[in-house]
């Protein structure tokens, strides 16, 4: 049924192997088929001869957003137009967006990818999965779909939003594992509660939530208020959609689809390629993509790399969560600051709620002089008296000092004032989109 299994725990070298092999292809593909990359090649003085190992790798040109951008929209095609089936796409906040054409093959192939990652996810065939992830030109929707669907589970293809009618058919049609994103999870649960009911109660026992930067103590809490068991899934549109790496199991770290996307990560100033084990700039290699295969993208996402054989006994390297973008690092008085970093101190703090908005007074595109938090209090917190209030806000402002390094303000709001959206959350903003 799902093709490939075995891939996941061949010996390293056998799979580097199989990488190689494909690579080679790939990089005659997009040499002969597509003028970007034939260019990008003769710049770098390299010719798909060029690849005889895994190290050659690093001879091939990158390929960046812009890339995607300046080629919109069949610019990076590499098989006629007449034999895509399938255009998904993803917005960005700036210029054109990002379009990601497959054939029937690339189709088949992520479909397969998509099983066996909610399979190392922890979904069995019996499972009545829910699927709140947006569908339509978003990849989670019917990236999802079809791999549950190739796996053999009962899809409910609910989509994003119209949260209430979620929670019913939640309960009454017996849903098992939920896929959303990590801030929807979040507002399932907060709208179960308005509604009288306790997901815990559900036979809700996994989600499988990405899509957007979370961190453990988000984990944590998603866990406690669905009952549920929470694992982190990781893709772009760039590459295929959801499914290029999955916690297994073991949660320690997610196991990348190697024997589809090559790996590195590399310095995002120099470009150089990093040691296992270092943080850097993530870049992946498509290996079995034919519509738009991808030489050395660089996501921007920053990552390391665990090459050590899990205890689940798959081979396939581990990446750690998403620290932060390269690009959404904020600078502020000269201190890089990550959205992340604000969501673990939050998280820690008792009395406050997982929701919060960055607001930043930007001098321009990557510096800003103010760094204010707004924080939703719990229920209980807000009514109580001033004093709490203010020693709340001080102890948060101290915690936020001392992990970020620089002052921030900090804004108690009472519950619910932060708008929820329903699938990636947006964390930071500009000062001029929000009221003072
Ligand atoms: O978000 C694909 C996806 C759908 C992944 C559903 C998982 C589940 P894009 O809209 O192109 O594709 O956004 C890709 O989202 O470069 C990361 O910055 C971020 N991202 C995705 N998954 C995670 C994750 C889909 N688990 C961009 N943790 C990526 C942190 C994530 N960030």
């Amino acid at each position: 049924m799902i093709r490939d299994p075995e891939n996941e725990r061949m010996p390293r070298k056998d799979l580097e192997n199989v990488q190689l092999r494909r690579l080679q292809a790939r990089a005659k593909d997009v040499y002969e088929k597509v003028p970007f990359y034939r260019k990008a090649f003769k710049e770098r003085k390299v010719t798909p001869e060029d690849v005889r190992s895994l190290t050659d790798l690093s001879r091939l040109p990158f390929t960046s957003k812009l890339d995607f951008r300046d080629n919109y929209p069949y610019g990076l095609l590499a098989t006629p137009l007449n034999r895509v089936v399938r255009i998904h796409s993803s917005s960005g906040t700036t210029g054109k967006p990002i379009v990601a054409p497959y054939t029937q093959s690339d189709i088949d192939n992520w479909s397969d990818i998509m099983a066996r990652t909610l399979v190392t996810a922890g979904v069995r065939s019996d499972d009545i999965l829910q699927n709140a992830y947006g569908y339509g030109l978003f990849t989670g929707g019917l990236g999802f779909h079809y791999g549950a669907e190739r796996l053999g589970a009962t899809v409910i293809p609910t989509g994003g939003g119209n949260t209430k009618r979620q929670i019913i058919l939640l309960q009454d049609l017996g849903t098992t594992v939920i896929t959303c994103t990590p801030s929807y999870a979040l507002i399932l649960a907060e709208t179960a509660l308005d509604m009288g009911v306790d997901l815990r109660e559900t036979k809700l026992r996994l989600g499988v939530c990405g899509a957007e930067p979370w961190s453990e103590q988000m984990r944590n809490d998603i866990e406690e208020r669905l009952g549920i068991r929470a694992v982190n899934i990781y893709g772009l549109t760039e590459v295929v959609g959801p499914g290029v790496s999955v916690e297994c199991e073991r949660r320690c770290g997610m196991h990348i689809a190697e024997d589809h996307f090559l790996a590195e990560v590399i310095d995002p100033h120099s470009g150089d390629p990093l040691p296992y084990g270092e943080q850097g700039e993530l870049v992946i290699t498509t290996l079995t993509k034919e519509a738009q295969p991808v030489i050395r993208y660089r996501t921007r996402d920053i990552v390391s790399l665990d090459r050590e054989p899990c205890d689940c006994g798959r081979t396939h390297v581990r990446m750690s969560r998403v620290t932060g973008r390269s690009d959404d690092m904020l600078i502020i008085r000269g201190v890089n600051v990550f959205p992340s970093q604000i969501e673990s101190v939050l998280l820690e703090v008792e009395g406050v709620e997982p929701h919060y908005l960055i607001v930043v007074d930007r001098k321009n595109a990557f510096s800003s002089d103010e760094l204010e938090i707004w924080v939703e209090v719990s229920d209980n917190v807000f009514s109580d008296e001033m004093q709490k209030m203010e020693k709340l806000e001080k102890r948060l402002r101290a915690e936020m000092d001392s992990v970020l390094g620089i002052s921030a303000r900090i804004k108690l709001v009472e519950p619910k004032t932060i708008a929820r959206t329903e699938g990636k959350a947006k964390r930071v903003v500009d000062r001029s989109e929000v009221a003072p």
